[in-house]
């Protein structure tokens, strides 16, 4: 008979582990990230059922991004709420499927931090059993407010106390980063715990793939058209022309990007002239990441990290990738 493989690392165990051989560590972060992880399994298990259960279409609701809300963002979205509410260790929850910061009410006095999450980015992609996933950030909560509320967010990505992602693709993955460098986990079904895949993940300096919606073309700058045209000729010294893969899907895109390197462009232009995608759930934790893991994340040339957010919905040109890849992005805009 097969003998059992006893999982050395569970997320549980390495959390546990790293707060042990931390002394300022307090266990909150463990707590914090386990209760992000039991929403991560569960949205695991609604996923992979949408079909069976019919729930591929859209509410009737908008969101503040005047996008429709899949049933399944909305699914997500009350998961994560009700688990990380009741943590006890958020004073204030934003999400892309709410309009306002809301307030855990009976803990947003004294909840040391607050979480942005997008419950399941890619939601539309599900039905062709396209890769989605959740992405989070966690802040500290400013001292200076009484009741957390929708300030405690308006921080740049450079004060994040953790953030990362979750995949929900052929496996599920759970990859996150509190500032000690980028840890990889899959959910191991058989025993419905997350395992270590990964540690201290490095992106690749320099890769072999671009990852852009040329769909876009009409919509870029001349800089841009240039940057993304360099990448199409016979040049052996330089390794071009590079390889392309455009999921459509952010999680998907960035998780490829993060293990094998190369660049994501979805930069500003005239269709979306303050950028696509959004900062505070989206650009700020997968930049964290991506630097964390040494790569580099832009707005165009400024670092993701440095922008300071001025409301809770707002959108970010992203730029990622492997550190000489995004300085070639850099050199080509300046
Ligand atoms: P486009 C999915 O709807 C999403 O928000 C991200 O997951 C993805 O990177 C982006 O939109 C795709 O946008 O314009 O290329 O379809």
């Amino acid at each position: 008979m097969e003998k059992f493989m006893i999982p050395t690392w569970t997320l549980q165990r390495f959390l546990r582990e790293r707060e042990r051989t931390n002394p300022e560590s307090t266990g909150e972060l463990t707590q914090l990230l386990a209760s992000i992880s039991l929403g991560v399994k569960i949205i695991s298990q609604m996923v992979a059922t949408a079909g069976i259960r019919g729930v591929h279409g859209y509410s009737s609701r908008i969101n503040s991004s005047n996008d429709k809300i899949a049933f399944l963002d909305d699914e997500a979205d009350r998961v994560l709420f009700d688990i990380l509410q009741s943590s006890g260790h958020f004073g204030s929850i934003v999400s892309e499927e709410r309009n306002d910061a809301e307030v855990t009410s009976e803990w947003s006095d004294e909840a040391k931090y607050v979480v942005a999450i997008d419950p399941l980015d890619g939601s539309s992609n599900i039905g062709s059993n396209i890769p989605v996933g959740t992405i989070f950030a966690i802040f500290r909560r400013k001292k200076e407010h009484r009741r957390a509320g929708p300030t405690d967010f308006l921080q740049p990505g450079s004060a994040l106390v953790a953030a990362g992602y979750s995949v929900y693709g052929a496996k599920t993955s759970f990859v996150y980063s509190a500032g000690d460098g980028v840890h990889d986990f899959t959910l191991d079904p058989s025993i419905g715990e997350f395992v270590l895949a990964q540690e201290q993940m490095s992106v690749p300096q320099r890769g072999s793939i671009l990852s852009v919606n040329e769909g876009n073309w009409p919509y870029w700058d001349q800089k841009t058209r240039d940057f993304v045209m360099s990448f199409k000729q016979e040049d052996s010294e330089r390794g071009l022309p590079y390889t392309g893969r455009y999921v459509g899907s952010l999680v998907a895109d960035f998780d490829r990007t993060l293990r094998r390197g190369g660049i994501f462009l979805y930069p500003r232009s005239t269709k979306h002239p303050n950028g696509r995608l959004r900062l505070l759930y989206e650009t700020i934790p997968l930049a964290f990441v991506m630097e964390q893991a040494g790569g580099r994340a832009v707005d165009g040339d400024l670092p993701v990290l440095s922008v300071m957010p001025e409301s809770i919905h707002q959108r970010s040109g992203f730029i990622c990738g492997g550190v000489d890849d995004v300085e070639d992005y850099l050199r080509s805009i300046r």
